[in-house]
C-alpha cells in the first residue's frame, strides 16, 4: 500500500488574511454546495432512479473552487469525467445538472449527455469530457483564439494525473508554449488512475513533464483552498500579461470509490488511509478551523452555510 503524499507548503496567514472574509466564506459555501451536489447525485444513483453512472468529486472541492474564484465569468474551462464541481464552481445551475443527469429535456445538453459531458457555454464551460485527456486540445485550441482575438481572457484545462499519460496533452503544451498561449493546465493528482496508485504508472516527475517544454510549473496543497486560490490568481495574471501557458499540480484525494460503484476499496487502498484524508486533509474543516482559529467566522455561520447549501441541492433534485 502507497504512502498518502503530504503537501510541501505551508500557508502564510498573513497573506490569506489580506482576501475579505466574505470571499473566504462564499468560497466556503461554493465548497458545501459542491459536496451537497454529489451526496445526493449518489444517492440518486444507489437509489436507482440516475441512469448510468457518475465519478464523486467529494474531497477535492477546493482545487475547483480556488481555481474558479480566481477566474472571470468570460474565461474558459474544459472538465473531466469527475466534473461536477468544476461546473459548479464555474457558475453552472443546480436544477439544470440534476435535470442532465436525471435524462431531462431540461438538463444542460436536453439530457442526452449525462454526468461525463456537461457543457454551459453562459459560463464559460467548454465541457465535461469522458475521454482521459481529451479536453486538453479543446482548451488549448480555446487560448489559441483568445490570442488571435487579442482578448485578455484565459482558458483553464483541468484533468487527473492519469491524463498525463496520453500524448495530446503533450502536444498541445508544446504549441501553447511555443506560442505563449493563454492557458493553465490543472492537474488534479488524487493518487489514483482508476484503482492503480499513480506512482506505479507513471515515471519520473510529473511537474516535469510540463518543465521540458519550458512551460511555467508550481505544486501546491489540492487541499487549502487559500493556497490554490492565491496561486491561480497569480498564474491567471500571468496568462492575462501575455506571459504563456502555466502548468499547477494539485495535491488531493477522492474520498469515494473511482465511480460510484466502487464500493470496496480495500485491495486497492486502505481504510487508515481513507481515514486520514477526511479527518486531517478536508477542505471544508481546514478552511472553517482556519477563519474560526482568527476569528473571521464563528461555527455556527459555518453550519448555517452548510444547511443553505444543502436546501438549494435538495430543491434542485
Ligand atoms: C482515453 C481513455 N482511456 C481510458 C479511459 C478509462 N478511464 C476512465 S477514468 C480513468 C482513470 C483516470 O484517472 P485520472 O485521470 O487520474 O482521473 P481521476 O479519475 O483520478 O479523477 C480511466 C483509465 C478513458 N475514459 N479514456
Amino acid at each position: 500500500m502507497k504512502k498518502a503524499v503530504e503537501p510541501a507548503l505551508q500557508p502564510d496567514s498573513v497573506e490569506f488574511k489580506a482576501v475579505d472574509r466574505e470571499q473566504w466564506l462564499f468560497m466556503y459555501g461554493q465548497m458545501c454546495k459542491i459536496r451537497a451536489f454529489e451526496e445526493n447525485a449518489n444517492e440518486l444513483y444507489l437509489s436507482a432512479k440516475m441512469p448510468g453512472l457518475t465519478h464523486l468529486y467529494i474531497g477535492e472541492e477546493a482545487i475547483a473552487v480556488g481555481v474558479c474564484e480566481a477566474l472571470r465569468q468570460d474565461d474558459y474551462i474544459t472538465s473531466t469525467h469527475r466534473g461536477h464541481g468544476h461546473c459548479l464552481a464555474k457558475g453552472a445551475s443546480v436544477n439544470l445538472m440534476f435535470a442532465e443527469l436525471l435524462g431531462k429535456e431540461a438538463g444542460y445538453c436536453r439530457g442526452k449527455g449525462g454526468s461525463m459531458h456537461i457543457a454551459d457555454q453562459d459560463t464559460g464551460n467548454l465541457g465535461a469530457n469522458a475521454i482521459v485527456g481529451g479536453s486538453a486540445g479543446i482548451a488549448t485550441g480555446a487560448a489559441l483564439s483568445i490570442k488571435m482575438q487579442g482578448a485578455d481572457r484565459v482558458a483553464v484545462c483541468f484533468f487527473g494525473e492519469g491524463a498525463l499519460g496520453q500524448g495530446l496533452l503533450y502536444e498541445v503544451m508544446n504549441m501553447a508554449q511555443l506560442w505563449q498561449l493563454p492557458i493553465i493546465y490543472v492537474c488534479e493528482n488524487n493518487l489514483y488512475n482508476e484503482y492503480t496508485h499513480y506512482t506505479e504508472a507513471m515515471a519520473g516527475s510529473l511537474t516535469g513533464r510540463a518543465k521540458a517544454f519550458g512551460i511555467h510549473a508550481e505544486e501546491i496543497d489540492g487541499q487549502d483552498v487559500r493556497i490554490v486560490y492565491q496561486t491561480m490568481q497569480r498564474l491567471v495574471e500571468r496568462a492575462r500579461r501575455g506571459d504563456g501557458p502555466a502548468f499547477l499540480l494539485c495535491h488531493t484525494y477522492r474520498y469515494h470509490g473511482h465511480h460510484v460503484g466502487d464500493i470496496n476499496r480495500e485491495y486497492y487502498r486502505s481504510k487508515e488511509e481513507e481515514a486520514h484524508w477526511r479527518t486531517d486533509r478536508d477542505p471544508l474543516k481546514l478552511l472553517s478551523e482556519w477563519l474560526i482559529a482568527e476569528e473571521l467566522a464563528e461555527a455556527a455561520m459555518f453550519e448555517q452555510i452548510k444547511k443553505e447549501a444543502q436546501a438549494e441541492v435538495k430543491a434542485g433534485v
